[in-house]
């Protein structure tokens, strides 16, 4: 007794990484237990951090992924070594691609064994293969640099352009005793961790002037538009200058989708006729024809199209990537915009009616078309008669979340389903990934506590389905619509040869609502608009897990959705 008295307090490198993260506000943990870190979850769920332990690492990588970008801190995922952190490490670049902070942490082998290669349990030089597919990635060897540790992939994944990192922790840190006063001297509370970027006034005078000579301008806005949080200064600049936009998907809410400037009804003629455009937030990546092509107006698929742009990014090296950016404009979205509202005085030239004016007119004659197709209400359902209903429930409960991922599902969710509040749809993002469906389901329940649908393809749903056990063991408010059309895009193909099914093709009428029966939440079938619409009513009311097998007309919808053009076969008959 008298010689522990005397013996100076220790702490060690389990509770120090637990320190860290708490004195940083990071109070989720998305993981997978297994050696090295199971007592380190034990201990993180004493200390009063959330523990959301998966099924698998790709979507605890995911649903720290989708934490990143609802709450702007980096999500936190942990695994197990090699395997573990290879399941991890597909969320992780996915992560890294869409511009969300996240950080990966995985426990590894020894050092000295994994150097020489003499055969470790789950061996692996994780550090060297996680390098190339994120933002940055670091490993600590010494209780004593755990806090330099945090505070740097912390920063790295938050400021400037988001992303991905990887903390690599050997299993012998965690055990390292050190002492604790000063353990927590050596903790470092991270000041000011995503610093706001002002961009330079001649480069706001620029983007103004590119601006005002424009005759028919858009503005486009992208996910990081959404992800920087300055929604009312958007919102401000949109109304202030009178200018169209089209939102990028994860961009939809951010001003509601029946806003009267919204041109998304219009999409192909606004692109295509536009004399200048800006984007805020989105890159002129395969998801925007990189600028270029029939898309943008040009006359060949090579061709640049005679417009301006305004680039509005944090990233410098993000303009020129594909078409000449005439006015870049580089800071945080939230202070380029304040500087871009600050300039616009009070006599600000709305664009010419004869613009609006037939925007205005394409865009009532596509909504009337898509009212006329909704109105239809097929039953048996089709993309359109299905989507109807959950259109009209995220109308009625604007502040739920809509995740979605598929090919048909996803193309058509995106035109039927307007949003109505900023952050509330993730998807598939930059990649097209699927697998993101139960993850990012998990992160917007726990992260945000509103109601989640997720509206997923039959083959979507696959590559994350066992995490329902997940949601009904954490009993989250989340419905499952499982848009089940018995297979890849549709459930009709033939093998020439007979014997085995086509590889697109699934056993037919699955009963997918019996995986969340297993786990005990509700599982219902619903062949019919009426039944689904019941089904989904209840869910949300109820706030129980919900798997809805909603059933499709196996022939509805396309190859690939709206890609079909990118398969090799088709790009090779044009
Ligand atoms: P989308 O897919 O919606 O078109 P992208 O993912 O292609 O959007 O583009 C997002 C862009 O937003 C990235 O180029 C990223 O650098 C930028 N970005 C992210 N956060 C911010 C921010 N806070 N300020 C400025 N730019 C940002
Ligand atoms: C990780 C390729 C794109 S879309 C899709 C696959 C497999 C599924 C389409 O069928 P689903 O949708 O979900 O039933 P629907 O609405 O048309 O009926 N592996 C990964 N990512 C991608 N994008 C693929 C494969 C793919």
């Amino acid at each position: 007794m008298t010689q522990e008295t005397s013996t100076p307090e220790q702490t060690d490198g389990f509770h120090l990484v637990i320190d860290a993260l708490k004195l940083n506000g990071l109070d989720t943990i998305y993981c997978l237990p297994g050696i090295p870190i199971t007592d380190f979850l034990r201990m993180s769920q004493a200390e009063g951090l959330r523990v959301i332990s998966f099924r698998h690492e790709q979507h605890a990588g995911n649903a720290a992924a989708a934490a990143g970008f609802l709450t702007g801190k980096p999500g936190v995922c942990f695994t197990v070594s090699a395997p573990g952190f290879l399941n991890g490490l597909t969320a992780l670049a996915n992560a890294t691609t869409n511009c969300f902070p996240m950080i990966l942490v995985s426990g590894s082998s020894e050092r000295e064994i994994v150097d020489l290669q003499q055969g470790d349990y789950e061996e692996m030089d994780q550090l060297a293969i996680a390098k190339p597919l994120c933002k940055a990635a670091f490993r600590v060897l010494h209780a004593e640099d755990i806090g330099v540790g945090i505070a740097r992939a912390i920063r790295a994944a938050v400021s400037g352009r988001p992303g991905g990192v990887y903390l690599d922790l050997p299993a012998k840190l965690f055990a390292q005793t050190i002492d604790k006063a000063a353990g927590q001297r050596s903790l470092i509370k991270v000041v000011d961790a995503a610093p706001k970027q002002l961009p330079a006034p001649d480069a706001v005078a620029r983007a103004l002037d590119v601006l005002k000579s424009a005759k028919k301008p858009i503005v486009i806005l992208g996910k990081g538009a959404a992800y920087a949080r300055c929604d009312e200064e958007i919102k401000s600049f949109i109304e202030k200058t009178g200018i169209p936009y089209l939102p990028m998907s994860m961009a939809k809410g951010l001003l509601p989708d029946n806003h009267a400037q919204s041109a998304s009804a219009a999409r192909s003629y606004v692109l295509a006729e536009a004399d200048v455009v800006m984007l805020v937030g989105a890159r002129l990546n395969w998801l925007l024809s990189h600028g270029k092509g029939k898309t943008w107006g040009a006359s060949s698929a090579k061709d640049t199209a005679n417009k301006k742009f305004i680039q509005v990014d944090i990233s410098p090296t993000e303009a020129d990537s594909n078409v000449p950016i005439d006015a870049p404009l580089v800071g945080d979205i939230g202070s380029c915009i304040a500087a871009l509202n600050a300039g616009l005085g009070g006599n600000w030239q709305k664009p010419p009616a004869d613009w609006t004016g037939a925007i205005a007119e394409r865009k009532d004659k596509n909504l009337t078309k898509m009212t006329e197709t909704l109105a239809k209400n097929a039953s048996p359902m089709n993309f359109h008669s299905a989507l109807n209903v959950v259109r009209n429930k995220i109308k009625e409960r604007p502040d739920a979340i809509l995740v979605n991922e598929g090919a048909n599902t996803l193309d058509f969710a995106r035109s039927i389903v307007d949003m109505y509040e900023p952050r509330k749809r993730l998807d598939v993002g930059t990649w097209g990934i699927m697998g993101i469906g139960m993850g990012f389901a998990v992160a917007a329940a726990v992260e945000t506590k509103k109601p989640v649908i997720a509206v997923c393809g039959d083959s979507a749903f696959g590559f994350s389905g066992m995490e329902v056990e997940t949601i009904c063991r954490y009993d989250l408010p989340v419905c499952v619509i499982v848009f089940n059309n018995n297979g890849v895009y549709k459930g009709t193909d033939q093998n020439p040869r007979g014997g085995d099914v086509a590889p697109t093709v699934f056993v037919k009428d699955a009963k997918y609502e019996m995986l969340m029966q297993a786990f005990g939440g509700a599982g219902v079938r619903a062949a019919t608009p009426e039944e689904l619409k019941k089904a989904l009513d209840e869910a949300v009311s109820s706030g129980k897990p919900t798997l809805i097998n909603a059933i499709i007309d196996e022939t509805a919808g396309t190859e690939s959705g709206r890609i079909t053009s990118l398969n090799p076969a088709m790009a090779k008959k044009k």
